[in-house]
């Protein structure tokens, strides 16, 4: 356990109505109360208004006291403010912790904590309170993360998922899984010493359905949510793609509700690929607007197709953008054709055109692809692509309820399992040497470790609470 006692400014900066000063370690109670002159105190003539309350057992722990902070080197007040003890281990970190609320100037709050670093406190690093609430044992990895997921979310399902997190769903499923192969691991480990026990099929056929059905279809399971959940975490990513002057920007700037992309009637006016971002049905969307694509581009065209290209990789959703008033040439087949694999929605722009201008046919090629009719010019029919977004987007999405949806870190973590166990399972068909598999099974123990924060290396901890604010 770390001896120090750390602190930090925890509100943003900024002006508002109240700043929040963190202090943590076995020291916060103490350095605290040399700055802090309660009411209650003062109110009794013997204390010297420059005295400090000898004994901190006056404090309740978790009550709020009104007073002033002063400096300490001048007696100058500094602000009024409330002020609270947690006493270990009642707190977030598990230690002793005090809360100094005061107004959120930003020069008062830095003198507060130059007051409290003079007296003693050193300067919490990003995310060293949640960091320390971890290394205590009062979360585990999965909930530290879910933390910086709430901080970060930026739509409503994200916040669930974070919160689903933080009550300890995704900790629970992993403990169960582990206890499941520790179980299995001491029957072979037991065997290893009597092996006739495993001579017997029916014994090794239990074993291997038990790998197999309890814990890694329950892993893969747990990794498909990944693959079709994500979203709601990191955003949906939508691209915007078609050939020059179908009106793509005019459809970004609908999407977003501003005027982002520069729109004229010049084909091949986008060059580069824009990025912003909107809200529908509670998912956050990234969209990219990109370059027309034809055949004959400049350089510069040339650099900017390219790079739609790269965004179409790694999109979810491609919105493939027509000319109502054209009929569907070869380049656009052409294009089409290779987006086969990934999510489409044909979107049939200029729809306000007069009738006898509009030659859009519905090439059958483009099979079951869904389609909308809209005019970007007029604000028409982007709420019903909105709706289309978000309902292609949940196709994949298995039923409600709670939702358990690991990280990238914890997804990388559950694959190396999947491979020791498939491993193990491979050892066990063959009847290989027993200690092999239970080799297998004690490599996919750790890697289900690593994902609750057991047997986790420094540097991936490091690169875990780098993401979080100083003062959280
Ligand atoms: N009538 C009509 N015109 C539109 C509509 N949407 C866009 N336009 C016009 O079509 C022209 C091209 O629009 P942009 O949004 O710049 O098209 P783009 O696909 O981004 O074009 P590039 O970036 O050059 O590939 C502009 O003159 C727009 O005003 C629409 O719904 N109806
Ligand atoms: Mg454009």
């Amino acid at each position: 356990m770390d001896n120090s006692t750390i602190a930090a400014i925890s509100t943003p900066p900024g002006n508002g109505g109240i700043g929040i000063i963190k202090i943590s370690g076995p020291k916060a109670i103490d350095i605290a109360l040399t700055v802090f002159r309660p009411k209650f105190w003062r109110k009794n003539p013997e204390n010297a208004y420059n005295k400090v309350p000898e004994n901190a057992h006056c404090f309740k722990s978790r009550r709020l006291y009104y007073g002033h902070i002063v400096d300490t080197k001048n007696d100058r007040i500094i602000d009024e403010v409330l002020f609270v003890i947690m006493r270990a281990p009642y707190s977030y970190t598990t230690e002793d912790v005090v809360e100094i609320q005061s107004h959120a100037g930003i020069l008062v709050l830095k003198s507060i904590l130059t007051i409290l670093i003079h007296n003693g406190a050193q300067l919490a690093e990003p995310g060293e309170f949640t960091r320390r609430a971890f290394l205590n044992g009062r979360i585990d990895l999965t909930q530290a993360e879910a933390v910086i997921d709430i901080i970060n979310a930026k739509s409503g399902s994200a916040i669930d998922m974070a919160m689903a997190q933080i009550s300890g769903a995704l900790k629970k499923t992993i403990e169960s899984l582990r206890s499941e192969i520790i179980d299995i691991l001491s029957f072979i480990d037991a065997s290893i010493d009597f092996p006739d026990d495993l001579d017997d099929t029916t014994v090794v056929s239990g074993l291997v359905k038990r790998i197999e059905e309890n814990i890694i279809f329950q892993i893969k399971n747990l990794i498909r949510h990944y693959e079709n959940e994500n979203f709601l975490r990191e955003g949906l990513k939508v691209v915007i793609v078609g050939g020059p002057n179908v009106g793509k920007s005019s459809l970004m700037n609908r999407l977003i509700n501003r005027e982002r992309s520069i729109v004229t009637d010049i084909p091949g006016t986008t060059r580069d690929f824009i990025e912003d971002s909107f809200i529908t049905k509670g998912i956050p969307v990234i969209v990219t607007d990109t370059a027309g694509m034809h055949d004959n581009p400049d350089p510069v065209e040339r650099i900017g197709i390219d790079k739609a290209w790269e965004s179409i990789s790694t999109s979810d959703i491609i919105l493939f953008t027509v000319d109502a008033g054209k009929s569907v040439n070869p380049t656009e087949m052409a294009l089409f054709e290779k987006f086969r694999n990934k999510k489409i929605i044909a979107v049939i722009n200029k729809t306000d055109l007069p009738e006898e201008k509009i030659s859009f046919n519905r090439p059958t090629e483009w099979g079951e692809v869904q389609y909308v009719e809209i005019s970007a010019l007029y604000n028409h029919g982007i709420d019903d692509l909105k709706d289309l977004i978000a309902k292609t987007a949940f196709e994949s999405v298995s039923g409600m309820g709670q939702k358990i949806i690991p990280n990238l870190r914890q997804k990388n973590a559950l694959e190396k399992a999947i491979a020791s166990l498939t491993a193990a399972v491979a050892g066990l068909r063959q009847a290989s040497l027993f200690e092999l598999v239970s080799i297998d099974l004690k490599s996919a123990l750790a890697s289900l470790s690593e994902i609750v924060g057991d047997t986790v290396k420094p540097d991936i901890l490091d690169n875990i609470f780098n993401r979080f604010c100083i003062g959280k």
